[in-house]
């Protein structure tokens, strides 16, 4: 999978070359070009925003120069994503669609955000992480990668992928590790049975308590689907 990221700070993106994701670059299961918009500044001085049309604060960055950005790399089929609060938020199941891509491109705003003509020319689609105020979509764009990429075949094991407690729509159970005393507090004695069967339906009711009291929207989805996928 490869992401062509449009940014005026690609140094925002070293983060990515640590861990998981690091290994998934070296193994080439995903690509990750970084564009600096700066770079195709005309101006002598770089400069790639400038002040509103209309007054107000702030810079806005120019359309011509996020275009020649934008022109500057190979098209294909690839779908062109603006990382704004404008878009719907991000969640596992736009994570997923998103995965059966083959490339993605990333624009990345920052200031007061991106001439609104150029967005109109180029982006397929508005993605949010959230609502709250950011400096840029730099973060929102690795957010993205990081999630997408999971999905990636060869990124993690499957084991993990399927086990995951969102791909049932349930938070996950707790979980322990060595020492079995930690504190004066013991692991619960299930998980030390090796009982199979016993593990499993005690791991399934701490997800969904822990979901119906953390998360109760998450809970109420959980029980919707659950409703419409029994078979009759
Ligand atoms: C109005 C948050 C403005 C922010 C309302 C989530 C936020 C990109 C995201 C802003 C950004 C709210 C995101 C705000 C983001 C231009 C450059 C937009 C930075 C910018 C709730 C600033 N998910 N924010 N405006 O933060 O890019 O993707």
């Amino acid at each position: 999978m490869r992401f062509d990221v449009l940014t005026l700070f690609p140094e925002m993106f070293e983060g990515i070359n640590s861990s998981i994701l690091g290994k998934a670059k070296e193994k080439k299961l995903i690509e990750i070009n970084l564009i600096n918009i700066r770079d195709f500044s005309k101006d002598k001085h770089k400069k790639v925003d400038d002040t509103p049309y209309g007054g107000g604060a702030g810079m806005v960055m120019r359309p011509d120069v996020v275009y020649d950005c934008y022109k500057s790399i190979k098209k294909d089929s690839a779908k062109v994503i603006y990382l704004s609060p404008q878009g719907k938020t991000l969640n596992q199941e736009k994570v997923k669609q998103l995965s059966k891509e083959s490339h993605l491109i990333l624009l990345c705003g920052h200031y007061e955000g991106i001439d609104q003509r150029v967005l109109d020319k180029i982006v397929d689609e508005e993605i949010s992480i959230g609502d709250y105020c950011l400096t840029g979509g730099e973060l929102p764009a690795m957010v993205l990668i990081d999630s997408v990429s999971r999905y990636v075949k060869g990124v993690l094991n499957e084991k993990s992928l399927d086990e995951e407690s969102f791909s049932n729509g349930l938070l996950e159970y707790p979980q322990y590790t060595r020492p079995e005393i930690f504190e004066g507090q013991s692991v619960p004695e299930v998980l030390l049975s090796g009982n199979h069967q016993n593990i499993a339906s005690w791991r399934k009711t701490q997800s969904e308590n822990i979901t119906k009291i953390k998360r109760p929207d998450l809970f109420e989805k959980y029980i919707e689907n659950m409703k419409t996928n029994r078979v009759l």
